[in-house]
């Protein structure tokens, strides 16, 4: 187990909540000390090699494995044949079918890079090679390559996800101004630094699991209901994590697949899922295609919003990009109407990557928003002004907070807004045409619970346990910052031990739920040891604070003394010592009351049963965004550049602003990949993702990102959180996008609607 040793950086003040700590294991990442789930050393290992299906629909006929069982090193080879005996596992809510099998390697294929078999061998090297002696036939059958495929159709409406409200059809028919226009995003892939994969190692009926995951309970019981297993027999650790993005907050079939050979081999296996491979083993976002029709008054005014969304999916799951979920809230209209749908195709099941939803939604609306405002002749800017939600029109909600018009003041001011001249092509240097444009953006804030144990050690130092994870938003940070501030003990003196799902339960690294939530569980489990600690120094026989006659004592610096007055004032270690307490162990989650039985913990940190969304309560509760790119166009070249971004965060509280500038940049940096680069792209013959490497899946280099002015314009959400900081990880990639659209816009004189914002659409 490795323990974090925090490091001093800069002054005391840093260390309690709202300082900008650096990060505790920044060093250990970058120094190589940091241990990754792929390089824990395990002995006896035997090495798998995935093999995935190479048409997009069909049947595995025959997989012939006779010359590869023979070829050198070679242990174990895994096919449609075996029987591995699984069953599959609950769903994100808990449910789960009855006796329903799993077969991680299944005969029926439904897209092209869907795992088929695998290859076990003494070492990598004699696995690779062995799967070239695999002779697989197929009986293929046409698929649907994707969502441009005129097979493809037009899918399904997923009545969940269908909003009205007032007449946005005949409000729109009676609008003065209108405009319609479709906009369409690509597949995008989360491409961590880190790719997925796994060791797992049988101790009889033991499973211990290393595998980088957005959240170890839930993925312990994943492995634990394959197997049959109680879910106390599987240990899932995960104390690093190069990236998720989204894609690592389940057990997918590779998993399954590497501790199945580990079981029938009886030894350990490590799986580690090559970079093509990883483009496939989990869905990316799904490409989408949306049109929006907007109606205002002649002074622009909104009257209506008409939405029709479509996002791929997969032909056995529907998982819809919501298209309509930034749309309802971003403006004040009283005439709405919404419709998604999703289209199957032969692809991966598409999953979560960073601000699912919001992110092509706002892509939407915000494309559409700078549209009519210039049908309008208006200032993009006073458009949206004009256009305040002063309250949530879907649900009639007030928000907790929502300082969107300060951000878009304060984001105006600093970029310089005011300087702009508004015609399309007025700008220019030379050959390079000049834009700005304005892009606003929303993740919600989901609520959900969390545990956490504080260890008080004889030696004085404190643990914070939870089974939290860390991918590099920092959690390990704030975490020592929430307990050395309600304990009262110097940051250095704390230890922070995350990652493993023998640790107290936790909420998913995801949905951007995790600080809120486990800030909560570590402020009430240290407040709690606290005044346990100070319990003991009262009543303990041996206490020198025995008879000072006080009724409370204080916590600080690491020294607990009378809060008033003279008496005795002791480190940690002299007064464990005194009254002779090897550790103080104190564990509380923040479930409600009525919800400490096991059944009902062990169903919070494995599912999504006990999460809130934003506006379950009486309140719509979200994080907001505003960003004002600039963009440099070569007039010759069609070549985009973005020079300069600023953009203004609503996001509460900060825990640690250095942490949230990294996040909140972190985000725009993805968003300007999105708007320039990501672009998933499939061979229409057999659905086969072509540009599955990061040679030929472009994400932005540093070269490519200028300076990144990130503002806070947040005041504390206290319904938001415990500590009043509301989600940080996702919002900041959402409007990006449609900010650099709309300012190539300004500088061409040419709306491009489909992303990636690539030269031959400008030229
Ligand atoms: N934070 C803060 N004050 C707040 C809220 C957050 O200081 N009011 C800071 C903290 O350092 C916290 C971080 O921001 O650790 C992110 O907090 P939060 O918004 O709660 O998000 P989660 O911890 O739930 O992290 C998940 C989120 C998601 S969903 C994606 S996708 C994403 C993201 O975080 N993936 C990331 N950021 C990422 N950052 C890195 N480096 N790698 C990823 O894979
Ligand atoms: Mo984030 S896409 O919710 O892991």
């Amino acid at each position: 187990m490795t323990i974090m040793e925090p490091r001093k950086h800069g002054s005391a003040a840093d260390g309690l909540v709202g300082g900008r700590l650096s990060r505790f294991e920044g060093q250990m990442k970058v120094t190589g000390a940091a241990t990754y789930a792929l390089e824990y050393p395990v002995e006896n290992l035997a090495h798998a090699v995935l093999v995935q299906s190479t048409i997009a629909s069909g049947r595995v006929l025959l997989v012939d494995k006779a010359e590869a069982l023979a070829a050198p090193g070679v242990l174990l080879v895994l096919t449609p044949e075996d029987d591995l005996g699984l069953m599959t596992k609950s769903d994100w809510f808990g449910n789960r079918p009855d006796n329903q099998p799993y077969a991680p390697l299944p005969r029926e294929i439904s897209y092209n890079g869907e795992t088929i078999a695998a290859v076990i061998a003494e070492s990598r090297e004699q696995a690779v090679e062995a799967i070239k002696l695999l002779r697989i036939t197929y009986d293929e059958t046409p698929g649907v390559a994707d969502l441009h495929d005129p097979k493809a159709g037009d899918g399904k409406v997923m009545d969940n996800l269908s909003v009205s409200w007032g007449d946005a059809e005949a409000a729109l028919a009676a609008s003065a101004v209108t405009i319609e226009a479709e906009y369409q995003t690509p597949r995008e892939y989360h491409v961590a630094m880190e790719p997925h994969g796994l060791t797992a190692k049988w101790d009889g009926d033991q499973l211990t699991i290393w595998e980088p995951s957005q959240w170890t309970h839930a993925m312990a019981l994943n492995y634990a209901e394959w197997f049959g297993l109680p879910p106390d027999n599987v240990r899932l650790i995960s104390t690093f994590v190069g990236g998720g993005f989204g894609s690592k907050g389940a057990a997918l079939a590779y998993g399954a697949v590497a501790a199945s050979a580990a079981r029938k081999l009886g030894r350990p296996v490590k799986l580690a899922v090559t970079r093509p491979q990883n483009f496939t083993s989990y869905g990316g976002r799904a490409a989408t295609r949306q049109t929006i029709k907007l109606g205002a008054t002649k002074d622009g005014v909104l009257q209506a919003i008409v939405h029709r969304g479509a996002s791929e999916t997969s032909v056995t799951t529907d998982y819809p990009e919501q298209t309509g979920a930034a749309t309802p809230i971003l403006y004040k209209v009283e005439n709405y109407s919404s419709q998604s749908r999703v289209v199957p195709v032969n692809t991966v099941t598409p999953g979560a990557l960073r601000g699912p939803g919001k992110n092509p939604s706002a892509f939407g609306i915000e494309c559409a928003m700078d549209e009519l405002a210039s049908k309008l002749g208006m200032d993009p800017l006073e458009l949206r002004l004009k256009n305040y939600a002063d309250r949530d029109y879907q649900t009639g909600k007030p928000w907790s907070t929502r300082m969107l018009r300060e951000a878009l003041a304060q984001g105006a001011e600093a970029f310089g807004w005011s300087k702009r001249s508004h015609a399309p092509r007025s700008m220019r240097e030379g050959r390079q045409l000049i834009g700005w444009g304005i892009g606003c953006g929303t993740f919600p804030v989901i609520q959900a619970p969390s545990a956490a144990m504080i260890r008080i050690l004889a030696s004085g130092r404190v643990e914070v346990v939870s089974g939290a994870i860390d991918m590099g938003q920092g959690t390990y940070t704030i975490l020592a910052q929430t307990a050395s501030e309600a304990l009262g003990v110097p940051i250095d003196q704390i230890d922070v031990l995350l990652g493993d799902s023998r640790m107290p339960g936790s909420a998913i690294a995801g949905g951007s739920m995790l600080a809120g939530s486990i800030t909560g569980a570590v402020h009430k489990t240290a407040t709690a040891a606290r005044d346990e600690l100070i319990g003991l120094a009262l009543n303990a026989p041996n206490s020198p604070f025995r008879d000072t006659g006080a009724n409370t004592l204080s916590v600080a610096g690491g020294r607990i003394s009378v809060t008033r007055g003279e008496g005795p004032s002791m480190s940690l270690p002299e007064l464990m010592a005194a009254i002779g307490q090897a550790e103080l162990e104190v564990t509380r989650n923040t479930l409600p009351d009525d919800a400490q039985g096991a059944a009902d913990q062990n169903a919070a940190w494995t599912s999504m049963k006990r999460v809130e969304g934003p506006t379950m309560g009486e309140f719509s509760m979200h994080s907001w965004c505003a960003h004002f790119a600039e963009v440099r166009v070569d007039e010759d070249f069609g070549t985009v550049r973005v020079s300069r971004m600023v953009s203004a965060f609503d996001c509460g509280r900060l825990y640690n602003p250095k942490m949230v500038e990294s996040q909140w940049r972190g985000g725009i940096i993805m968003g300007i990949g999105q708007a320039l680069f990501e672009e998933g792209m499939v061979d229409g013959r057999n659905g086969r993702t072509v540009n599955n490497n990061v040679g030929d899946y472009l994400v932005p280099t540093n070269a490519d990102i200028p300076d990144l002015q990130v503002i806070s314009v947040g005041v504390p959400d206290l319904k938001a959180s415990a500590l009043g900081g509301k989600g940080v990880g996702e919002v900041g990639i959402v409007g990006v996008a449609p900010a650099i659209a709309n300012a190539v816009f300004h500088a061409t004189g040419k709306r491009v609607r489909d992303l990636p914002l690539t030269l031959d659409k400008l030229l």
